[in-house]
C-alpha cells in the first residue's frame, strides 16, 4: 500500500477587477470571468470584488471572505486619447497598498493591461506575481507550485509569470501560445454580469486568440501571441447559449479581428444559425477577403455591427502602419457591407509614421465616398515597448526607458503637425460631417445612450451619435 497524500484543501482566491472607466460603455470582465472558471474548475473557491459594481467596500470584502490569493485583473492602463489623456496608473497603486493593508495574502496581477507592460508595471513594486498573458492555467499552475512550496526552479517553468527571484531581479518566464486551439470556459457571476448589463454594457465572447499580422503599434499579438488559437464552432454557442439564459441579447467577439480565417469564420457562423440563439453581435473585421457571401453568412449569424480596423485611407499612410490591405479592399468591404444594409464602421489613426497634411485630406475626402459608413478617430499613435512603432522611434537611444511612457502616456506625432493642429483640424471636419466621432463621443452622445440603456435597448447604436450631432447642428 501507498501511503495516501492528503488533497491540498482548496484555496480562497478573491478576484478584484480594476476597471472603472465608462467609455463607451461599462465593460464587463470577460478576463476575470475567465480567471474564474479555469480557479473553479481546479477546485478552489472564489469570490470576485468589481470597482465599478461592488456593494461594499474593499477592506470588508477581504476581512469577510478570507482569502488566501488576491488576483487583481488590470485591463486599461490608460484611454489612449493623445488630447485628453487620462492614466489608470495611481488608481492601481491605490488599490495595491489597499489590498497589502487589509491582508498578507499573496497579490497575483494579471490583464491585458499589466500584459503590455509586465516587468514596468511589476516593478512599481505592489505585487507579488505577475501574469502576462492568457492567465487561467497559468494562475492555476502558480498557486499549485506555491501551496507545495515550490521555490524559484518550480516557479521558473510557469510560463507567463513574473516575479523577483532570490538574487532581487525580476524574472519575466516567456508565455507559451503555441497551441492550436484554446478551450477554457469563462464563468459568469449572474448577479455581475446582470448589472453590467443594466449599464448597458456588451459582454465579451472570445471565439480566437492571438494575431499573426504586424501592424506598427499594435499590442495585441503581444497581449495575446502571434499566432491564431481558436475555439470550437460548438464551445462559442455554448458560450453565447449560457449568456443568453443570464440576460444576454447582444454581445462583443473581442477577438483581435475575428476573420483572420475564413474557415473559423463560417464554422462559428453556421453553427450560430443551427442553434438560433437570437443573440446580435459586433466584431472587429480587418476589410479585406470579404465576399458578399461571407458577410450575408455572418448577418444571417446574428452580426450586426461591423467595426473595421483600417486605421488610414491613404495608401502611403496604410503601408507605413504596417496594415496587410489597401483604400481599394477598404472601399470594397464598405460597400459590400453598405449593400446588405448592415451599419460598418472604421477606426482611424490620425498622424502616425508617415502621415502629412496630404494624406489627412486624402482620408477625409475619401471617407466621404464610403456609403453609409460611421467613423471613429483618434488623435497621435501611443507608443507601446516591443511593437515596431518602438523600435523605430528607438526610445532607449535617447536614455528614455519602457517605463517613462507607462505612467505618462506617450504619443507618436508626425513631424507636420502638433497635437493641438491637428485636433483642430479634426474638430472644424467633425462639425461639418455628424458620421464622425473624434476623440471620446459627446457628452449628449453618452447621455442618450444612457437613456436608451435604462429603456433595455441594447447593443452599439453608434447611429445615434450622427443622429445627435444632425440634431445639434440643425
Ligand atoms: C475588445 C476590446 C475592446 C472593446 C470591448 C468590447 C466589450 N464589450 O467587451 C471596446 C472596443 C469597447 C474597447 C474599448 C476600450 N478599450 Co479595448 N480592447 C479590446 C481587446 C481587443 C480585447 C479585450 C478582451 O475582452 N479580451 C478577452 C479577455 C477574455 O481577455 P483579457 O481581458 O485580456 O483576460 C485574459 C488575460 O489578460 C488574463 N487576465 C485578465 N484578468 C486577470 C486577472 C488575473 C488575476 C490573472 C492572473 C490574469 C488575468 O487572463 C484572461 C484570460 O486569458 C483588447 C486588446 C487585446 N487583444 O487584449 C483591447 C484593450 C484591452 N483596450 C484597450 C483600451 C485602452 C480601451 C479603451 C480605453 C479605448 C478608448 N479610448 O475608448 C476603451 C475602454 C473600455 C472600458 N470601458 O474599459 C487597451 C488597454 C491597454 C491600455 N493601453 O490601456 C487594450 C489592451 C488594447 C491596446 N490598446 O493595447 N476595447
Ligand atoms: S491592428 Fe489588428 S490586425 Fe493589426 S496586428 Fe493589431 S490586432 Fe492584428
Amino acid at each position: 500500500m501507498f501511503p495516501t497524500v492528503p488533497e491540498p484543501a482548496p484555496a480562497r482566491v478573491l478576484l478584484v477587477n480594476l476597471n472603472k472607466y465608462d467609455q463607451p460603455y461599462p465593460v464587463y470582465p470577460a478576463g476575470v470571468a475567465y480567471i474564474d472558471g479555469a480557479l473553479r474548475t481546479a477546485g478552489h473557491v472564489t469570490e470576485i470584488w468589481d470597482a465599478r459594481m461592488a456593494g461594499e467596500p474593499l477592506e470588508d470584502c477581504v476581512a469577510r471572505f478570507r482569502p488566501d490569493f488576491v488576483g487583481l485583473s488590470l485591463r486599461n492602463i490608460d484611454n489612449v486619447q493623445c488630447h485628453n489623456p487620462k492614466s489608470f496608473i495611481h488608481e492601481l497603486v491605490g488599490y495595491c497598498r489597499r489590498v497589502r493593508a487589509a491582508t498578507a495574502a499573496p497579490i497575483v496581477l494579471g490583464g491585458s493591461g499589466f500584459s503590455v507592460f509586465p516587468r514596468e508595471i511589476f516593478e512599481l513594486g505592489g505585487i507579488d506575481y505577475g501574469i502576462h498573458g492568457a492567465g487561467e492555467r497559468t494562475i492555476v499552475r502558480l498557486i499549485a507550485a506555491l501551496r507545495a512550496g515550490g521555490g524559484e526552479p518550480a516557479l521558473d517553468g510557469i510560463a507567463g509569470l513574473v516575479f523577483r527571484g532570490a538574487d532581487g531581479a525580476v524574472r519575466a518566464v516567456p508565455c507559451d501560445a503555441e497551441s492550436a486551439t484554446f478551450s477554457t470556459a469563462p464563468h459568469h457571476d449572474p448577479a455581475l454580469l446582470r448589472a453590467y448589463l443594466a449599464q448597458g454594457s456588451l459582454p465579451g465572447v472570445q471565439t480566437q486568440r492571438g494575431c499573426p499580422l504586424h501592424c506598427c503599434y499594435c499590442t495585441y499579438p503581444l497581449i495575446e501571441g502571434a499566432r491564431s488559437r481558436f475555439l470550437g464552432a460548438e464551445a462559442v454557442v455554448e458560450e453565447m447559449r449560457r449568456l443568453a439564459a443570464l440576460g444576454t441579447k447582444y454581445v462583443f467577439f473581442v477577438d483581435s479581428v475575428f476573420n483572420t480565417s475564413e474557415a473559423h469564420v463560417h464554422a462559428v457562423c453556421e453553427a450560430l444559425i443551427r442553434a438560433d440563439l437570437g443573440v446580435q453581435w459586433e466584431c472587429f473585421l480587418r476589410p479585406r477577403g470579404l465576399t458578399l457571401e461571407l458577410l450575408r453568412l455572418m448577418q444571417r449569424a446574428g452580426l450586426s455591427h461591423i467595426e473595421y480596423g483600417s486605421d488610414s485611407l491613404s495608401d502611403p499612410v496604410l503601408r507605413r502602419y504596417g496594415k496587410s490591405f489597401t483604400f481599394e479592399d477598404i472601399h470594397r468591404s464598405s460597400t459590400l457591407a453598405h449593400e446588405l444594409g448592415m451599419r460598418y464602421s472604421h477606426f482611424i489613426i490620425f498622424g502616425g509614421p508617415g502621415e502629412t497634411r496630404a494624406t489627412v485630406e486624402e482620408t477625409l475626402v475619401r471617407a466621404k465616398a464610403l456609403p453609409g459608413a460611421y467613423y471613429f478617430g483618434t488623435l497621435g499613435m501611443r507608443i507601446y515597448p516591443d511593437t515596431p512603432l518602438w523600435r523605430e522611434v528607438a526610445p532607449e537611444a535617447r536614455g528614455e526607458r519602457a517605463a517613462d511612457f507607462l505612467v505618462a502616456p506617450r504619443f507618436y506625432i508626425a513631424p507636420e503637425f502638433t497635437l493641438e493642429s491637428l485636433h483642430a483640424r479634426l474638430r472644424d471636419y467633425q462639425a461639418e460631417n455628424p458620421n464622425w466621432i473624434v476623440g471620446d463621443p459627446p457628452p449628449a452622445f453618452t447621455e442618450t445612450m444612457e437613456k436608451l440603456r435604462r429603456r433595455g435597448v441594447h447593443g452599439s447604436m453608434w447611429e445615434y451619435a450622427e443622429l445627435l450631432q444632425r440634431m445639434q447642428r440643425a
